[in-house]
């Protein structure tokens, strides 16, 4: 009942592309076989130890157990230092046509023809590896492209700027916004005093902290974010022509949040919330898809903006540079073992194939030192490159040998090039862009340490992503500042980061001032340039789809099972996915002589994990469902987190008992009302088509931010 029929034109789980066959040998199927040691020696008996008679001391020459249990000691891998926590799936990417091969001569991005396979993580930034997957954070979006020519690592987030502007401070703001070191806590959260005097101490931050205190730190799903490269990094084309590029993945689901409420219940209902997401979404063959779009901006304009675009903690306005449209990525596989695959894989910014290149943004120049030098920690050694999620398709051919875990045997005697003995193989040679050669960029100047005084507005493109908000973002802007900063210790740093908030926008600073107990600036910093850009609010994005939205439907003996059923059909037939659940698991008698089947028991959900309800209709099904406090709570709360609610015939009683007030319902017999994103109808029995339109509509819309949900206690 809860699995949606695969979209008749997606693309197969690529069972069968190149990546997927060099994965095969090193697939292992317990189906069928017998227990052996690592040795492959055949055992019968794994439960006990050998010991001298039945109660005498273990002995040490029982290898199997020694075996078994040193195994076991040595099972965990140090997590990643940042991005500890996360989900990943393998899939394609696939270019739409060849327009960008004047820009670039990576064939990947502009060969039609070419179905490149990709493994994308996702992640937290923050939070240990068991971490909850909806606390307020940056999320990665990391892709590796098996391209022939190699691997390509496109390693982004869903925020298009980064905290700071040089890697040298990465490890100051990364203490910063990690536990604190003496007692650890708190756990996978920014809001603590640390990380604001951070932020307090270092300005470049405030354009970050906006989109970290916005909407866009809440994902509803992985499916529903977007990516973005951050750097600006460098096409390069066949002729050699370099041009500035900016990377954007877009989903085809739209841009979609959840509110800060949700979230935190949702860290403790289901704290695997997004990776269940993902995964459940690809077995059911809602495939999750981006579409990858650039910016491009000619060398010869590298000064024609008023920021520099070697600063990461800056955005190039879409409105300035439209980002145009270059292919489309699939996720259509799950891996197989987390940790094989997940939790191996390694990424790296310095991996790019010829077409793709550097800038001399020093944050990225860090960058491409530090991830190939935490693999070695994480991943313990050299050869990591061989772990099979990790493997390119490409041939790899070259001299690197020995270390831990050598997994190649490399046949003949020389190790080395030049050489005459081994037929001058392998041969370096070729030309670019058979080879990867660096992009011949003319530098020169003194060895200095210091920032680039083009680096130092702050504030005025945090005053753009303010000024680009809907009321309703600015609200949950607002009062993400008052949580987090209410949270602060020290008033030194709440007052402090309100003086950098008063250089953001004046009416920002007073509110969240006035929320946390100290005193507002009393005039602006600086004027604010009333600039904005449109495309940076979620308001603007794709509200068209309902594919793979989940909507409870809450029934309890009594129920007009004739009414409900159609519900649910024509539910799944827009692609959402229902879930019919009662006060209790199992079979639901129903009023109108067709019996349902509940998925689950109401007090094992909660409306923090749909997108929408709908109360099916029946006096007495409604009756129980109104005693119940489950039930009122599981409706109440989705009102006040302003989600879609329907409700049939007498089901619409339960939404005035969970206190559903200011919304207009169906108040008689042939009624049928939507408003506010409630949809309700009164039609003995018949669901009307406009009950299901409207219904769906409003979950396309996601939520009703129009409703007063103050008032409600949820
Ligand atoms: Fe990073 C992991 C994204 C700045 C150092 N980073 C990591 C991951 C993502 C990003 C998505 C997880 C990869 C995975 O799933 O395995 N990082 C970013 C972005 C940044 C950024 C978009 C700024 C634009 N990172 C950054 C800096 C440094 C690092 C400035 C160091 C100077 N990042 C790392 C790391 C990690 C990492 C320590 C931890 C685990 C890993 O690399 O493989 O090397």
């Amino acid at each position: 009942m809860t699995t949606p029929s695969p979209r008749p034109d997606n693309a197969g789980p690529d069972r069968d592309d190149p990546k997927d066959q060099q994965l095969e040998p090193a697939r292992v199927d317990l189906t069928d076989t017998r227990l052996t040691t690592q040795q492959g020696v055949r055992v019968d008996h794994t439960d006990d130890s050998v010991t001298v008679g039945e109660r005498g001391p273990t002995l040490l020459e029982d290898f199997h157990a020694r075996e078994k249990i040193t195994h076991f000691d040595h099972e965990r891998i140090p997590e990643r230092v940042v991005h500890a926590r996360g989900a990943g799936a393998y899939g394609h990417f696939q270019p739409y046509d060849d327009w960008l091969a004047e820009y670039t001569a990576a064939r990947f991005l502009t060969d039609p023809a070419r179905r490149t396979p990709v493994f994308v993580r996702f992640s937290t930034v923050a939070g240990s590896r068991g971490s909850a997957d909806t606390v307020r954070d940056v999320r990665g979006f990391a892709t590796k492209f098996y391209t022939d020519e190699g691997n390509y690592d496109l390693v982004g987030n869903n925020m298009p700027v980064f905290f700071i502007q040089d890697g040298i401070k990465f490890p100051d703001f990364v203490h910063a916004v990690k536990p604190e070191p003496h007692n650890e806590i708190p756990q996978a959260q920014s809001a603590h005093d640390t990380l604001w005097d951070f932020v307090a101490m270092q300005p470049e931050t405030m354009h970050m902290m906006m989109w970290l205190m916005s909407d866009r730190a809440l994902p509803r799903s992985y499916r529903m974010m977007q990516g973005f490269g951050v750097h600006t990094f460098r096409l390069v084309n066949a002729r050699g022509q370099g041009t500035f590029v900016k990377f954007h993945w877009k989903p085809l689901l739209g841009v979609h949040s959840l509110v800060w409420d949700e979230t935190q219940k949702i860290a403790g209902k289901d704290p695997d919330y997004n990776r269940r997401d993902l995964w459940e979404a690809i077995e059911s063959g809602q495939y999750p898809e981006y579409e990858l779009g650039v910016q491009l901006v000619p060398e010869s304009d590298e000064f024609a903006f008023d920021f520099d675009l070697l600063d990461a903690t800056k955005i190039i306005p879409e409105e300035q540079v439209p980002v145009r449209p270059v292919g489309r990525m699939t996720l259509t596989r799950n891996p197989d073992n987390f940790f094989a695959e997940t939790e191996q894989v390694a990424f790296h910014t310095a991996n790019v194939v010829p077409g793709i290149d550097f800038t001399n943004d020093p944050l990225l120049q860090a960058r491409n030192f530090s991830y190939l030098d935490t693999q070695l920690i994480r991943l313990g050694g050299p050869n990591f490159a061989q772990i099979p999620v990790n493997r390119p398709v490409a041939p790899v051919t070259n001299n690197q040998r020995d270390g831990y875990h050598q997994h190649a045997i490399h046949q003949g005697r020389t190790s080395y090039v030049k050489n005459s003995l081994g037929g001058g193989c392998p041969a370096a040679t070729g030309e670019f862009p058979e080879v990867f050669s660096h992009y011949q960029e003319k530098v020169e100047g003194h060895k200095i340490r210091r920032r680039s005084e083009s680096f130092k507005d702050h504030y005025s493109q945090a005053t753009l992503f303010w000024n680009s908000m809907a009321d309703v973002e600015r609200d949950h802007i607002v009062a993400a500042f008052r949580f987090e900063l209410g949270k602060v210790g020290e008033r030194a740093v709440r007052q402090a980061v309100v003086e950098h908030l008063n250089q953001v926008d004046h009416e920002l600073a007073t509110r969240v001032a006035a929320g946390i107990g100290v005193p507002a600036p009393d005039q602006p910093a600086r004027p604010n340039h009333g600039r904005s850009s449109p495309a940076l609010s979620q308001l603007n994005t794709a509200m068209d789809s309902v594919l793979s939205r989940k909507v409870a439907v809450l029934v309890a003996d009594g129920v007009d099972g004739t009414a409900a059923r159609k519900v649910v059909d024509a539910l799944r037939g827009h692609g959402a996915v229902p879930e019919v659940l009662a006060p209790t698991d199992g079979q639901v008698r129903s009023a109108t002589g067709e019996d349902l089947m509940a998925d689950r028991a109401i007090n094992t959900m909660a409306s923090v994990l749909y997108d929408g309800v709908v109360v099916a209709g029946g006096a007495e099904s409604v009756q129980a469902l109104a005693a119940d406090g489950y039930a009122v709570h599981f409706v109440a709360e989705a009102v006040k987190h302003a989600k879609p609610v329907a409700a049939l015939d007498a089901g619409v009683d339960l939404l005035t008992t969970a206190g559903v007030r200011g919304v207009d319902l169906a108040a008689g017999d042939g009624v049928l009302t939507c408003d506010q994103g409630v949809v309700t109808a009164r039609t003995n029995g018949v669901v009307p088509p406009d009950f299901v339109t409207e219904l769906v509509s409003a979950l396309a819309r996601h939520r009703a931010w129009e409703r007063d949900t103050a008032a409600i206690p949820a």
